[in-house]
């Protein structure tokens, strides 16, 4: 088999980009792990950027979202049991959308199916080689069968536990890394979302936020200890840390109702220099890990496919290499502004466990400021709504 562009992992950023490349006749073949069923089924980001939506467009696969997705044109945030609201809209002439991973996802599907583009699902063992060649190629095994695909480039789209990364060889990868001491539960309940717009509430005993799918559909995140476990939480003790630490107001009015997927996930902030070498490009989760405090890994993943997208067009439509050569250094220049804004918001709505009084006196300062300096919110805003790419 032969093809112009192989993409490892057919999450939404291996989608996205195989999307774009059909849609300027760029031959690419992508090969997943995993069933379609279970990508799709992975309950992860709700909220989108205006770029991350202009990208879906520019791909022919909003219709749904531009029904579907609801604009958020501010933010609250809380602390000792007060909240204030982020007007981002006021702030940056722009605003979020809620709308889930999920959806963007299966309508990404969707249209690579009706355009008869080629994604393997299941394909195990996939290994990038002579990915430092003119020839690369990527092996494969598919129902049994060892398979082999030639190709111009490989993408690594594959998360960060994914193959890609680890061809680049230890004396060209620099990776910078930050684990974080606690971990993230949570929640999808068929309930009507506690506020129209998102909650983000530091609380002595930990981090919440509220968020939303849709009118009857609500995510609901609490700070849980890195070792902790689902199995540990029933519904009722979910709802009551909840309730805990969000503002009394809104916790007053909380409507409750049974769990309908509860997870934990680690936080970390990653970052692999750089992201691209020789034949092989990584892009998304596959280059770098965001905390999702700042609701910024999907939107991230968005704007490296608009990078890569662009030099891949102009290499195959105008033969021009340089942005391809350049692909690393750009995106690598906004990735570190929302992984200092990610680690920001992290380390100002958690509690460590190390945490001495200071340090809480030093978070209520900064959200005390946060809540009436209009510069401070501004900075806030224009991060959270996404850095222009
Ligand atoms: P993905 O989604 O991990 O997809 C990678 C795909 O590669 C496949 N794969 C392989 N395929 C073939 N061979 C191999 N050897 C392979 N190894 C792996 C996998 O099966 C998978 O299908 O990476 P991608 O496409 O870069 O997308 C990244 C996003 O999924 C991620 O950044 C976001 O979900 C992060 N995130 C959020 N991002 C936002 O922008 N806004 C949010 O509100 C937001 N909330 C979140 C989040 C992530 C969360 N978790 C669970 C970490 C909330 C949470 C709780
Ligand atoms: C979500 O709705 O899943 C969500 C929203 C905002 C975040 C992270 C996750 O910062």
């Amino acid at each position: 088999m032969r093809t112009k562009v192989v993409i490892i992992g057919g999450g939404p950023s291996g989608l996205l980009l195989s999307r774009l490349l059909s849609l300027q006749e760029i031959d690419n073949i992508i090969l997943e792990k995993k069933s379609k069923q279970e990508v799709i089924g992975r309950i992860r980001a709700g909220v989108l950027e205006n770029g991350t939506i202009e990208m879906l467009r520019l791909a022919g696969v909003a219709d749904r979202l531009d029904k579907e997705g609801f604009t958020h044109n501010g933010v609250f945030l809380s602390f000792k049991n007060h909240g204030f609201r982020i007007d981002l809209k006021k702030l940056t002439n722009k605003t979020v959308t809620v709308y889930g991973q999920t959806e963007v996802t299966k309508d990404l599907y969707d249209a690579i199916e009706k355009s008869n583009g080629i994604v393997f699902n299941n394909a195990k063992d996939v290994m990038p080689q002579e990915i430092n060649s003119e020839q690369p190629f990527v092996t494969f095994k598919k129902d049994g069968l060892e398979k082999t695909i030639n190709c111009d480039f490989v993408v690594g789209c594959d998360g960060f536990h994914g193959i890609s990364r680890s061809i680049i060889p230890q004396e060209v990868i620099k990776k910078y890394e930050r684990t974080y001491p606690f971990g993230w539960l949570g929640i999808l309940s068929e309930t009507p979302p506690a506020s129209d717009e998102l909650i983000y509430a530091n609380h002595g005993n930990g981090f919440a936020l509220a968020s939303m799918r849709n009118k009857n559909l609500s995510r609901y995140y609490i700070q849980t200890p890195l070792d902790d476990h689902v199995d540990n939480w029933n519904d009722k003790k979910f709802w009551d840390t909840l309730k805990r630490r969000l503002p009394s107001d809104i916790s007053d009015s909380i409507i409750t109702g049974p769990s309908i997927e509860k997870s934990i996930a680690p936080l970390r902030s990653f970052v692999c220099e750089p992201m691209s070498w020789k034949k092989l490009y990584l892009v998304g989760d596959a280059a770098h890990i965001v905390p999702p405090t700042g609701a910024k890994g999907l939107n991230l993943a968005v704007s490296d496919v608009y990078y890569l997208y662009n030099a891949m067009k102009n290499f195959y439509l105008s033969l021009n290499y340089q942005d391809l050569e350049m692909y690393s250094q750009k995106a690598l220049s906004r990735v570190w502004k929302a992984t200092r804004f990610s680690w920001w918001m992290t380390t100002t709505f958690h509690k460590f466990p190390d945490q001495s009084p200071f340090d809480q006196c030093i978070q209520d300062a900064e959200l005390e400021y946060l809540e009436n300096s209009i510069a401070s919110q501004s900075v806030l805003a224009e991060n959270y709504v996404g850095l222009p790419f």
